[in-house]
């Protein structure tokens, strides 16, 4: 894809690059957006309807099969060219990556992520007392169709686990929200990568970006609620245009 010479320019020239992503960002390493429809065992359920206490407190076997066959995805997935690229960055700037996955592909492509808003798939905690967990070794065996699993219990009080994310009516991490704060603080250079930017507050973070100035540039294959106030809006899958941004900023060899 051709860059303007004018976004190239910029990126060059920022100081600090917030990276904001969401699930399109992982779409080319195989892991399905939040968005895209279910099939199997989750067809008759949007994402929306099981990423909640109410529906695992409801169906913990539902919601736990669920998540362990998403995390036998991103076991089994490997970062892609736009989390390389993303990594690439580093090395030109002062980057902070604020992500809304609870995959850890960025940290695998060598970012250090200042942010998991929707906290991660890794870190399973008690449904019931909050006590911290761990998941055996290895990548759950999960039917493709998708099956219900019973969640194991807590060694504390015997309650359900449940994944480490968060689900809708939930707080998002305190930490990863400050970090984030912080971010925007510093950025003059928002790059807003594969997220419809439907889910609120994590949505609001390029548009007070933008409101402190900095430069906004959305990569998404399709139209979003940010079109309206990003200053650059680049259509096309982040695996091709991150790797042009980043070629069209330093050139090939600081790629
Ligand atoms: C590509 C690509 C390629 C494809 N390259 N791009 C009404 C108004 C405003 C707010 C609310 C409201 N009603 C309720 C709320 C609040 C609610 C909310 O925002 N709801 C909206 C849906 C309306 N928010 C909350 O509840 C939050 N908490 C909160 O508000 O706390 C305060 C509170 C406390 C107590 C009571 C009440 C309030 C918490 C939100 C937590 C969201 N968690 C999830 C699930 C995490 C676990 C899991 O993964 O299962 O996080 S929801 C889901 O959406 C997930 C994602 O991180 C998040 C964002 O989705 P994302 O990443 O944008 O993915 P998609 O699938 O939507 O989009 C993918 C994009 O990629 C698309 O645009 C594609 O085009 C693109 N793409 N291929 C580049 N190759
Ligand atoms: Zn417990």
């Amino acid at each position: 894809m051709d860059i303007p010479d004018a976004l190239s320019q910029r990126l060059r020239e920022a100081q600090h690059i917030l990276f904001f992503t969401g699930a399109g960002v992982s779409a080319e390493s195989g892991i399905p957006t939040f968005r895209d429809a279910m099939s199997g065992l989750w067809s008759r359920f949007e994402a929306t309807d099981l990423a909640t206490p109410e529906a695992f407190a409801r169906d913990p076997a539902l919601v736990w099969g669920w998540y362990e066959w998403r995390r036998r995805k991103v076991l089994q997935a490997a970062p892609n060219p736009a989390h390389r690229a993303i990594a690439g960055f580093l090395r030109h700037a002062e980057v902070s990556v604020i992500t809304q996955n609870v995959d850890d592909l960025h940290e695998r492509a060598g970012s250090p992520v200042s942010a998991h808003l929707h906290g991660s798939l890794h870190a399973p905690r008690c449904f019931a007392c909050g006590h911290p967990a761990s998941y055996p070794p290895g990548v759950p065996e999960v039917a493709e169709g998708g099956e219900r699993i019973e969640p194991p219990c807590c060694h504390r009080c015997g309650g359900p686990l449940r994944p480490g994310v968060v689900w809708f009516g939930e707080s998002l991490p305190e930490a990863d929200w400050g970090a984030a704060m912080a971010a925007i603080e510093d950025a003059d250079m928002v790059l807003s990568v594969g997220t419809s930017s439907l889910v609120w507050p994590a949505a609001e973070i390029p548009v007070w970006a933008s409101r402190r100035g900095a430069c906004v540039v959305q990569v998404n294959p399709q139209p979003t609620a940010l079109d309206e106030i990003a200053t650059v809006s680049l259509r096309g899958p982040a695996g091709a245009i991150l790797p042009a941004l980043l070629e069209s900023a330093y050139g090939r060899s600081g790629a």
